[in-house]
């Protein structure tokens, strides 16, 4: 038997349902629309992102990508004192598992074979979605999701790169139904037909350090941790079946006072165990004080009234434009007591009040 299929079938017994091989000179393709775009893309990109095979693996001749699915079933989201946290973050860093399943598909072409490998997934240096695509694992839609056949766009995406020669697999067609679904739901207005503006993007506004523009935060309403929206209303996204599997405790709707009032030891134990939990608790109490000025739930002013006590700067000074969303007066009487020392709470303050 070929190695391609023997790979197929340890893939199958070890749990990877999807799994497809390009041939890695497939990706030099996507070189040229990398320059383009490079100046529209975020800045925490992995190092070496975009490199070409051959400068990553001299002599690279094959990638081997696979997609794992992670929909899990959830009941219907609850009231306005509750976080939304976008699917991929309701388990346990699928970082682990990719590399777990990505190393073990090493060794078993390294004892057939013998090669070289780089493991790629996320943070690596390969456009994961591109690879993806040139190993006909799935196609792209226009919310630049990458859609698994069955699956939808639930999975996450990793591959290695090899020396070793493998018979490719051909890449699928789209069968994106161009209805424009996902563009109409994108709450900011970052998905348009001409690409994706990250700095609109509620996912990139719930991960980025510091202060988010303040014309941005209403949009971001509940979320804390991604946003699912482009992918929730697309018609190859329903009925999906979903995945057996754990959901970290507080997922997928953490209670948003209990958010704030975490510290450290608790987050690690809980949903600093989800991919989210590389950006931190600081960004993610930050993107609770916003959800809490969005629900403009008068049992937000409480926990509210604490974050302007918090250690961290950046939720201080989100606490204060959280208690300007609010319409009632208890709010306003907190924010007109207040004498800020530090910068960043004083300029929200005076934006409050200008
Ligand atoms: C940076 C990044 C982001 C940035 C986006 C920046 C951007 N403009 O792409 C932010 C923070 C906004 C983000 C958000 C999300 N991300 Co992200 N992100 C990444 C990361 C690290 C790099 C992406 C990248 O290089 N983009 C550059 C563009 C150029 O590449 P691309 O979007 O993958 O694909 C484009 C080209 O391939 C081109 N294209 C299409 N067809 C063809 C054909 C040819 C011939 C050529 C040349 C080009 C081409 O069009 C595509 C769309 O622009 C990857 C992991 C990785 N290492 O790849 C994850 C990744 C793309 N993210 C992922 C996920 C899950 C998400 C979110 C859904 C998370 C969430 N729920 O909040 C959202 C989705 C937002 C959206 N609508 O795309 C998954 C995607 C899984 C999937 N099913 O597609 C990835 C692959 C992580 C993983 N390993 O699973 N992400
Ligand atoms: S919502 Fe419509 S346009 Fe958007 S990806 Fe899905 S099928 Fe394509
Ligand atoms: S993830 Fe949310 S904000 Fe980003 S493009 Fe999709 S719908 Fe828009």
């Amino acid at each position: 038997m070929r190695l391609a299929s023997l790979l197929k079938e340890y893939a199958a017994e070890i749990g990877i349902d999807h799994l497809g091989i390009s041939r890695a000179a497939n990706l030099e393709a996507i070189a040229p629309f990398l320059e383009e775009r490079r100046q529209e893309l975020p800045p925490f990109l992995p190092p070496r992102w975009g490199q070409s095979p051959t400068q990553l693996l001299p002599d690279a001749r094959s990638v081997v990508a696979i997609a794992i699915p992670y929909l899990r079933s959830a009941p219907a989201p609850p009231d306005n004192l509750h976080g939304v946290l976008a699917r991929y973050a309701w388990i346990e860093d699928y970082h682990l598992l990719l590399q777990e399943k990505l190393g073990q598909l090493a060794n078993f072409l390294r004892k057939e074979r013998g090669g070289n490998f780089i493991i790629s997934a996320d943070t690596g240096p390969i456009i994961d979605r591109f690879a993806a695509y040139s190993a006909g694992l799935g196609w792209y839609g226009l919310n630049h999701s990458l859609f698994v056949p069955g699956r939808g766009s639930w999975i996450v995406l990793g591959e290695i790169l090899t020396d070793i020669e493998l018979e490719p697999d051909p890449p699928l067609n789209s069968r994106c139904l161009e209805c424009r679904r996902c563009l109409k739901a994108c709450p900011t207005g970052a998905l348009t037909l001409s690409g994706l503006d990250y700095g609109r993007c509620i996912s990139y506004l719930t991960q980025m350090k510091g202060m988010v523009p303040r014309e941005l935060r209403p949009w971001m309403g509940r979320a804390l941790g991604g946003c699912d929206r482009c992918q929730e209303v697309c018609p190859h996204n329903q009925g999906v079946p979903t995945v057996e599997g754990e959901i970290l405790p507080g997922a997928p709707y953490p209670v948003l006072a209990e958010v704030l009032a975490m510290d450290k030891k608790e987050w690690t134990a809980g949903l600093g165990r989800s991919a989210v939990g590389w950006r931190g608790l600081t960004i993610f109490q930050r993107n609770a004080v916003i959800a809490l000025g969005n629900s403009k739930d008068p049992e937000a002013i409480a926990p509210l009234a604490d974050a302007l006590h918090n250690p961290r700067p950046a939720v201080r000074a989100h606490a204060v434009w959280a208690l300007g969303q609010m319409p009632y007066p208890a709010a306003r009487r907190l924010l007109s007591s207040l004498h800020p020392q530090d910068p960043l709470t004083a300029e929200e303050l005076a934006a409050l009040r200008a």
